[in-house]
């Protein structure tokens, strides 16, 4: 039986499950066409193990100049020597995987590999049946096919999606731990370069009606996920995507078409979308009362918090990596919903003294930003830290900052400072600031 894929963020339940998985469906399969007789059997379980194994180790020629390689294909596929994986959270009641942030270069997510957040499953949907219906406070209601929204001039941008809850496990002690690694920490972010159509475009075909000012966004997904959003929003930047890094979206990501808001908390982009209607005040759906509001400390809550703070976190080193002597590149990743990223400093002594980290083109408004800062690590115990500062002057708080501005009860929205503790010998773990 061909071995798992090397994977350090899946827990070794994970492993046992998903081998228990293979093994039984070996089983099944080889017990069906056991009368058939061998040459259907080997021919079966060599498409098994394509479809659901990985790939044997691959065997590299010393000399690939030597013999003629591999002809084209209709279809390519990753080199068979990387196996980068979203880690499952089985644990998550509804369904949710994180991006590998710290096998990742640049900034565009794989789609692949985009991260997964979904309340009702990822729906099947046949694209000639979809429709978009826009009403309510409209001169025009108008049902939308696909290729009605095809028609209209597209736009593309590249920008992030970030889970509205992402990093919670980075603010609540209870849920801390040193084992952490980046995409456990914050892996319910990605970055897609995304087509569609300007949701201005559409309220300008309908014909918005004076006086409405927020829209329900509403999904076919079982979870029926429906949020209010601002009007002006739509005349800003909004979109109706359906093209994801130069395809089609993917499923997960909300196929045939989502409603992408740049900037603003993942929640509120709600994929599959079937249907808006205009208002003039916001629905209080139950993802924005009872979900999604943060507790301040004075007792009261802060309800549509759209707006994803700056943030940053050290992708390497990190956990489980281990330290050598001598110069070390700290990189990592950086992000604002209000615009570009200005500046990022990195601290090597717990957040004692700072220094300016280099940032790594294209700085893209409302985009993960790559940076890097070249340290010289001399074996003992050091305590890594980053914060960004975005183009508006705001800086990422410290964990201290954000309970005295929301309480420890807070549960959305937490972007505060994160890091990572080198021990003496080079060894790195999650870093547990007070
Ligand atoms: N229809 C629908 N839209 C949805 C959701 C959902 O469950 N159903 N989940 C939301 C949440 S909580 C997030 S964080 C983002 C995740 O987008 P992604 O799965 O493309 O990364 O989609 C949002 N849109
Ligand atoms: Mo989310």
């Amino acid at each position: 039986m061909t071995a798992l894929p090397p994977d350090s963020s899946t827990s070794a339940d994970e492993r046992a499950e998903a081998a228990a998985q293979l093994v039984s469906r070996r089983t099944l399969l080889a017990g069906a066409v056991g009368a058939v007789g061998a040459t259907l059997v080997n021919n079966a379980s060599a498409l098994l193990a394509q479809t659901r194994s990985p790939l044997p180790s691959p065997t590299a020629l010393d000399d690939p100049g030597k013999v003629q390689g591999r002809i084209p294909s209709e279809l390519g596929e990753r080199s068979p020597f990387e196996h980068p994986r979203r880690r499952v959270n089985r644990a998550a009641p509804s369904g949710e995987s994180e991006s590998p942030l710290q096998d990742l270069y640049g900034t565009i997510t794989p789609a692949d590999l985009h991260f997964e957040r979904h309340h009702g499953g990822v729906p099947v949907i046949d694209p000639a049946r979809y429709t978009l219906l826009i009403h309510g406070m409209v001169e025009r209601p108008f049902k939308f096919t696909l290729s009605d929204l095809k028609r209209f001039p597209a736009v593309s941008r590249v920008c992030f999606i970030e889970c509205s809850g992402n990093g919670y496990r980075g603010f609540q002690q209870n849920v801390m731990k040193r084992e952490a690694t980046p995409s456990w920490i914050d892996g319910l972010l990605s970055t897609s370069e995304w087509t569609g159509v300007a949701l201005a475009t559409l309220f300008r075909e309908v014909g918005v009606k004076p006086g409405a000012k927020w829209f329900l966004a509403e999904g076919s997904d079982a979870a029926h996920m429906t949020r209010s959003i601002p009007v002006d929003k739509a005349f800003d930047d909004a979109m109706i995507a359906y093209a994801q890094n130069g395809e089609a979206i993917r499923p997960e990501q909300g196929y045939p078409a989502r409603l992408l808001l740049p900037g603003w908390e993942g929640n509120a982009q709600v994929k599959w979308l079937k249907r808006i209607e205009l208002a003039e005040k916001p629905f209080m759906t139950r993802e924005e009362t009872s979900k999604y509001t943060d507790p301040l400390a004075n007792g009261t809550a802060r309800m549509f918090s759209f707006v994803m703070d700056a943030k940053s976190l050290i992708t390497f080193p990190a956990y489980p990596n281990t330290l050598g002597r001598g110069w070390c590149v700290i990189t990592g990743l950086a992000w604002s919903g209000r615009g570009k990223i200005a500046h990022v400093e990195v601290s090597t002594d717990g957040g004692t003294t700072w220094q300016s980290a280099e940032l790594q083109p294209p700085i893209l408004s409302k985009c993960t930003t790559h940076f890097r800062h070249l340290w010289k690590y001399d074996g003992g115990e050091a305590a890594l830290m980053s914060r960004a500062i975005d183009e508006t002057g705001y800086v990422q708080p410290t964990r201290a900052q954000l309970v005295a501005a929301r309480g420890a009860g807070t549960f959305y929205h937490m972007n505060n400072i994160r890091g990572w503790k080198v021990e003496r010998g080079g060894k790195v773990f999650f870093h547990m600031e007070g």
